[in-house]
């Protein structure tokens, strides 16, 4: 499946390889220049593929040296060899050997594909297609190979040496200043799993013993002088191994698991086999340095990337169209296990927040695309929300449809019958198929049709005949290229509430036997109606618990019923939807008003049960992470994508501006006191319960400050002083940063200056400062742009600061452009050296149709203006012209 530039890959094409590799050995000698690379490939026919075929080998940036065949020169007439191919037009019938030596300049890979340098280190990253801008190869992630490694590299420069598998040897090479190791790796793997790391890197080391007895030499590679910070990522590391034992019976499967912090990369981090390489944001944490989000996001990385082991290294995909396979099946596993190492219904909240801040969007605008995706121009823009997380909820789906025992025993089939071996979405769901007995031909529609399906639900209770009628439509907008779309099978967890308290038990005759046993309704077609006997009043209805289908609900529930539910729904999910539809209602209605020149409402439902909640809080009755997230009002963007169409930044801002307002104001004294009981004088810890009361203490005091600005500064200004943790401290200054006041700019400075030299942290004073809702921003941005601290070629920094700007919702998406064409500018700067991150920048664009009139022509003529570009990688060629289609 070679991509010539500009032609899109078509899942319909897929063929088998016509060569196999069978086993790789490469010998690699490190120079920041000049690195030579042998590769050494046993390759044959594969009897599935076309016989007598040319043989075509990926490259990418490629220099030529030399190739032999079976031991013996090439001649000039017998290949071809180019940047991007190596061709062998006539290839032995039967098995060969091929060796072909490359050159390399690691330090001048801006594009951080490949072989490349971090710091004082040369690391890898070979996910989706780096791994041919090392050697060439059949680049694709149906060619399963063993590998041998031999390293060398300068001793003084690099004294660790490490690649994928075990450590085989290692010694002295006839230079005496360089040395050399050799790693093998028994598993077959596709080259996108290949890690080669040499560098002057401090560790720290533990062990594990395997659920069968093994010892595994564990170990966290971080820069000289960073061990300290990678103890919380070492034990997050061995929880995940007993985890994955303990809940799917997955051992460990090599001597060692090496991890390696790197501090620029492209992406979160990669799973190599046996070599995980990751961004230090995910690696690196200390009460000073991290906050409680950045342990919870290393805790769940950690995890994502040690499970790939066995979903995505052990049975991995057959082509990229099944990254879903991999990727939403791991996601969906870590998320699991953060449950279970937390709050289960606050990580639940989390989970949907996301979905909904991130899939949501791309799946209502021109970058849609299906789960399984069927045709692409660049496959690094198809690490998506979508194919991660909306992967994720089709697999949570799965689980609650067919129950957890029998997917369990679906997981056990899947990997006893596809161990070792490159699968498909299709195979995976066979596995489910036959444990459960169950046609899932339907269920399968949820890879195949891109959008967001729409319940619209409606309830009505027959007082008289004490009945009551549920009704339930699905609807699914057509997306690019898919006009129509078929109904999809989905689990509604739902429940009645009885407005007394407690649930009302679910009697049906419309119900097949058992369905209602554990309030589990299955959707299989447009339309279901279903009605209940025997219902004494009129229930609330708690619909979508724990938000069991990735879809938008359109429900008829009165503004009293959710006030009901916010109190005392059984399912704490709901007990947060039920808070944030209500203020999302006051919201749109809010933004109505001010559109119309008119002052937005007072809700009194809303402040009474903010009032309930802080006083639950304060009281201890309910999770303080969870009160926390009860607390937050639906975003700028969550408002927006209710709107829909037409939408006016400001207006929004506006509204959501005044009720936190009114709501800092009206329960300013229980804020206060909640964030005095809150204080926290014991050693800290990053566990949950700590972290929860973090968390519920920063959200008081940021409530309380909207309400009551004088006298919340100057407790900012205190709990800044006072904190011993970066939660705290970061919490504070937030509060401190998003509004003017006459000490914000000395605050900020001297919080700048005390972390000049913790990029992780000045990435967390770039964010803020981006995300500050002034029309001054966009110069206090560029400004940022020349900073000591910030660089162009570092990912983090430029998603802190440009990412962060780009998610500013009025400033990002100013009337006049300037936002969008401070982003074109960065777009267009950054594309020739990383186009990667260029393109993922220039997604921010993916709602632009849903602005009002003046910014939506503003953000097309600035995708336009990049579309004119005369040159520009595929990568941003491709994410412009589908914003534009
Ligand atoms: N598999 C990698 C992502 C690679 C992205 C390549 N553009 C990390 C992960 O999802 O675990
Ligand atoms: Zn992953």
């Amino acid at each position: 499946m070679r991509t010539s530039v500009g032609q899109p890959v078509r899942l319909v094409d897929y063929r088998v390889p016509d060569y196999l590799i069978e086993a790789v050995e490469l010998d690699i000698s490190l120079d920041r220049h000049a690195t030579r690379v042998t590769s050494t490939l046993a390759i044959r026919p594969n009897p599935a593929g076309q016989a007598g075929v040319a043989l075509d080998l990926d490259g990418d940036e490629l220099v030529f040296v030399s190739a032999e065949l079976d031991g013996a020169p090439l001649a000039s007439a017998d290949f071809e060899a180019s940047a991007s191919q190596f061709l062998l037009p006539r290839p032995p019938r039967g098995p060969f050997t091929l060796k072909i030596e490359t050159r390399l300049d690691p330090a001048a890979n801006t594009k951080l594909m490949g072989l490349y340098r971090s710091g004082s280190a040369y690391c890898t990253q070979c996910e989706a297609e780096g791994f041919r801008r090392i050697t060439y190869f059949l680049d694709r992630p149906d060619v399963l190979s063993t590998y041998r490694v031999r390293v060398e590299a300068d001793r003084a420069e690099a004294p660790v040496l490490l690649a994928n598998g075990n450590l085989e040897n290692f010694g002295e090479a006839d230079d005496p200043a360089r040395h050399w190791a050799i790693w093998a790796d028994p598993h077959k793997k596709p080259c996108y799993l290949f890690a080669l790391v040499a560098g002057d890197l401090a560790h720290i080391s533990n062990s594990f013993v395997t659920a069968s007895g093994r010892k595994v030499a564990l170990a966290i590679y971080v820069e000289p002088e960073r061990e300290e910070r990678a103890h919380y990522a070492m034990d997050a590391l061995k929880r995940s191994m007993a985890w994955d034992e303990r809940v799917y019976g997955r051992e460990y499967d090599l001597d060692v698991f090496n991890v390696v912090a790197v501090s620029d990369f492209n992406m979160g981090a990669m799973e190599n086999k046996g070599l995980n390489v990751f961004n230090d944001k995910y690696v690196l944490a200390s009460p000073q340095t991290a906050t409680d989000d950045d342990y919870a996001g290393i805790e769940g990385v950690i995890a994502h990337e040690y499970f790939h082991n066995w979903t995505g290294n052990r049975v991995t995909c057959r082509d990229w169209f099944q990254l879903c396979l991999k990727e939403g099946l791991t996601v969906f596993r870590d998320q699991e296990f953060s449950a279970d190492m937390r709050s289960a219904p606050v990580k639940r909240i989390s989970e949907v927040r996301v979905l909904r801040s991130a899939q949501f969007p791309e799946d209502a605008g021109p970058l849609a695309h299906n789960v399984r995706p069927e045709v692409y121009n660049e496959i690094s823009n198809f690490y998506t929300a979508t194919v991660y997380q909306k992967g994720a909820e089709i697999v949570r789906m799965l689980k609650r449809l067919i129950g957890p025992r029998t997917f369990r025993a679906g997981m056990d089939l899947y990997f006893q019958r596809h161990d070792g071996t490159a699968a498909t979405v299709e195979e995976f769901i066979a596995c489910f198929a036959e444990v459960s007995g169950r046609d899932l031909g339907r269920f399968m529609r949820w890879y195949t049709q891109a959008g967001t399906p729409k319940l619209t639900v409606r309830g009505s209770y027959n007082p008289a005949e004490r009945t009551y009628r549920l009704e339930i439509v699905q609807s699914i907008a057509p997306t690019p290229g898919q006009a129509s779309k078929l109904p999809m099978t989905m689990p509604l967890a739902f429940g009645l509430v009885d407005p007394q308290g407690g649930d009302m038990p679910l009697i049906s005759p419309d119900a097949s036997p058992g369905e209602l046993e554990g309030g589990v309704l299955e959707l299989k077609e447009s339309e279901r109606t279903i009605v209940f006997h025997d219902v004494p009043r009129r229930p609330a209805l708690s619909f979508l618990r724990g938000f069991s289908a990735p879809v938008r609900v359109e429900d008829d529930l009165t503004e009293d019923d959710l006030v009901v539910l916010s109190r005392r729904d059984s399912d704490n999910f709901n007990r947060w939807q039920a808070l944030q539809s209500l203020a999302t209602r006051v919201l749109l209605r809010g933004v109505k008003a001010i559109r119309a020149g008119r002052p937005p409402e007072r809700n009194a439902g809303l402040v009474a049960a903010f009032g309930a909640l802080i006083e639950d809080a304060r009281l201890g009755r309910l999770d303080p992470a969870f009160a926390t997230l009860a607390m937050t009002l639906p975003s700028e963007a969550d408002i927006a994508r209710e709107i829909g169409e037409d939408v006016d930044p400001d207006a929004i801002y506006a509204a959501r501006k005044t009720l936190r307002g009114a709501l800092g104001r009206a329960h300013g004294d229980a804020l206060i006191e909640l964030h005095r009981q809150l204080a926290d004088s014991s050693p800290f810890s990053p566990d949950a319960a700590a972290a929860g009361r973090r968390a519920l203490r920063n959200g008081a005091l940021a409530l309380f400050v909207d309400g009551n600005v004088i006298d919340g500064l100057a407790l900012a200004h205190l709990q800044l002083r006072e904190a011993d943790n970066m939660t705290e401290r970061l919490g504070a200054l937030s509060v401190i940063a998003l509004k003017p006041s006459s000490t914000r700019e000395h605050t900020l400075d001297a919080f700048g200056r005390r972390y000049a030299m913790e990029p992780l942290i000045l990435d967390k004073w770039f964010a803020l400062q981006a995300q500050i809702p002034e029309r001054e921003t966009l110069e206090r941005v560029e400004g940022l742009m020349s900073h000591r601290g910030f660089s162009m070629s570092n990912p983090n920094r430029v998603r802190a600061l440009i990412g962060g700007f780009s998610a500013n919702h009025t400033q990002f998406n100013r009337a006049d452009g300037a936002g969008f064409a401070l982003l074109e500018k960065v777009v267009v700067t950054l594309d020739p050296t990383n186009p990667q991150i260029a393109a993922r920048l220039l997604t921010a664009m993916r709602s632009w149709r849903s602005l009002e009139d003046e910014r939506r022509r503003q953000a097309e003529a600035m995708l336009r203006r990049i579309a004119a570009q005369p040159t520009l990688s595929p990568d941003v060629r491709d994410i412009v012209t589908r914003s534009l289609g």
